[in-house]
Parts: C-alpha cells; sequence; structure tokens
C-alpha cells in the first residue's frame, strides 16, 4: 500500500506585495493534482484550504520591517496544526501556496515528528532574510532563516519551538537571487549552496547526487520547499518574482525524478503559483507535472 497524500492548501498572499497568490491552491487543483496523484495510485485527502486572516490597516508595515506579520504568524501558527495532524495519521504532507512565506509553517509541522530534518530548498532566492537585512519587508523572502532559528521570535517560534531545522542539514538548489545579508549568513553558518553556476558547472544530475547525499547524512527525513520561481521564468511566468536564467522544466523534472527514485522525501510544499501572472496557466500545470514526477511518474 502506498502511502496516503495528504493535500493542504494556503492561500496565503501576505508574504509579499504580488495579490493573486493567493489563488495559488486553487489552480494547482484545476490543474488536475489529485487525479495526477490518484492516477499513480494513491490514495488522495484533499484537507482544503488554511483560513486567512486579512490584515488590520494599522499591521501593514511594522516597526521591525515585516509586513503583515499579525496575519503571516496567524496562518503559519494554524498550518503547523494541519500538517502536524497530516504527520500523526502517516499520511505524506503535501502543501500547495500560496507565497513562500507559508514554509515556516510546514517546517513547524513536520519538524517536530521527526529528529533530524533535511530541507532542499529549490529556489532562485535563498529566503535568508531577516527583518533586519531584508531590502523589502516581505515575510516570503525569510522563511528559511526563520526555520534555522534566525529572525523575529515571532516567526522562529512558530509551532511553540526553535529552530526546526541545523544550517549542516540545508541545501539550497537554483539560487541566483541573493541579498547581501543573505550571503553573510550563507557563510557564516556553512549553508551549502548549488548556485545556478554549480548547476551550469555540474548539471541538474550531479548537482542532484550531491544534495541527496548531503541532505540525508544526518537526517531521518527530508522536506522539499520548491518554488517555481526556481524555474527559468520561460517555463514557470507565473510567479511575483521572476529571475531569469533558472533550470529549465526538463531540469526541474529530472531533479524530482532523482528524488522519486532516492525515495528520501518525507513532506513537501509547491508555493509561489500566481494565476494573475501566468500564461495559460502553465505555471500551475508545470507544478502539476512536477509534483507527478516526485511521486514516481516516469515517461515510460
Ligand atoms: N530577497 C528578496 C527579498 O527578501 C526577494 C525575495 C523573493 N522571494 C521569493 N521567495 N519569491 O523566494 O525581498
Ligand atoms: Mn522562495
Ligand atoms: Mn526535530
Ligand atoms: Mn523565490
Amino acid at each position: 500500500m502506498k502511502q496516503k497524500i495528504s493535500i493542504i492548501g494556503v492561500p496565503m498572499d501576505l508574504g509579499q506585495m504580488r495579490r493573486g497568490v493567493d489563488m495559488g491552491p486553487s489552480v494547482i487543483r484545476y490543474a488536475g493534482v489529485v487525479e495526477r496523484l490518484e492516477a499513480l495510485g494513491y490514495a488522495v485527502e484533499d484537507r482544503g484550504d488554511v483560513k486567512i486572516g486579512r490584515p488590520s490597516t494599522l499591521d501593514v508595515k511594522n516597526d521591525d520591517n515585516l509586513k503583515d506579520l499579525n496575519v503571516v504568524i496567524e496562518a503559519n501558527q494554524t498550518l503547523a496544526e494541519e500538517v502536524s495532524k497530516a504527520v500523526a495519521e502517516d499520511a505524506f504532507p503535501l502543501i500547495l501556496g500560496g507565497d513562500h512565506s507559508i514554509a515556516i509553517g510546514s517546517l513547524a509541522g513536520v519538524a517536530d515528528k521527526v529528529d533530524q530534518l533535511g530541507v532542499i530548498w529549490y529556489d532562485a532566492h535563498g529566503d535568508l532574510n531577516t527583518g533586519e537585512t531584508s531590502p523589502s519587508g516581505n515575510i516570503h523572502g525569510m522563511p528559511l532563516a526563520a526555520s534555522l532559528g534566525i529572525g523575529h521570535p515571532s516567526l522562529t517560534e512558530i509551532g511553540g519551538y526553535a529552530p526546526k531545522v541545523r544550517p549542516e542539514n540545508v541545501v539550497i538548489i537554483g539560487a541566483r537571487s541573493l541579498d547581501e545579508g543573505e550571503r553573510e549568513l550563507i557563510k557564516e553558518k556553512g549553508i551549502k549552496v548549488f548556485t545556478m553556476h554549480e548547476v551550469d558547472r555540474l548539471g541538474m544530475s550531479k548537482v542532484m547526487e550531491q544534495a541527496i547525499e548531503h541532505v540525508t547524512k544526518n537526517t531521518d527525513g527530508v522536506h522539499l520547499s520548491l518554488d517555481l520561481d526556481a524555474l527559468d521564468p520561460l517555463y514557470a511566468p507565473g510567479v511575483g518574482t521572476p529571475v531569469i536564467g533558472g533550470p529549465t522544466y526538463r531540469e526541474t523534472h529530472l531533479a524530482m525524478e532523482m528524488l522519486a527514485e532516492s525515495g528520501i522525501i518525507t513532506s513537501a510544499e509547491f508555493v509561489e503559483v500566481n494565476p494573475i501572472l501566468d500564461v495559460k496557466n502553465q505555471t500551475a500545470e508545470a507544478a502539476v507535472a512536477l509534483i507527478g514526477s516526485l511521486f514516481g511518474e516516469k515517461l515510460l
């Protein structure tokens, strides 16, 4: 019997400034995610969407450079509880965003159930900012830092504990837009990063071999956090912060296929799909196709 997959939607768009990414879970569902997984023989349970509050006019930007902090905290707290329930039922949590700020809640929900959690962060960005280093105040640029226990306590303590993950158990793949404070943090903590330079130089196959080895060394579960803006905007135009020069659709499929073969992934999220910015739904469709590969779909 294959493991049950629990889908959790998180229609969050307040971690950044481009409206519309709150429709991400909905378009990923319309693109057929449940049917795709069922066709692979999985039992799929859709747990619906986490409720997202509306910001008060007093809460747009606070003194800590953390936009819409209260709504983001509240949603992530609820998400952590939902993910935790799925894990308690031995289901595989598959979280659909929403902007990347929701990774804080996803990781809070999975990390307390495993001793040491590994994380693969597939993203054009590092998401390693804090209120102090962020050029934007957008919390979707901070979730990896928060999960490492770095940043404002109201973010690092979501789920009631910190940190969720240790720097040596994290690998970032596809990075090509890093802020100064993020670079410093990467060096200080010794975080393993395969930037686009390494992807170009080694090829995705070698990158994934090395990433899988790194992230499984001292861990007993691995979370995949896939930001669709990791892909080159040619293949995933429907994202709020596109950065030219990313991995192709096929390279990203290869990455997912290698993760499927390795069998290491124990939870995953697909974030930042914004249908308002998309072209003929191709970013949502890419997300669903990549989810298929992650769960073992083969070309032949
Ligand atoms: N690094 C920039 C910031 O912190 C841009 C972050 C864009 N982030 C995402 N998530 N789309 O990866 O504001
Ligand atoms: Mn991101
Ligand atoms: Mn733990
Ligand atoms: Mn990104």
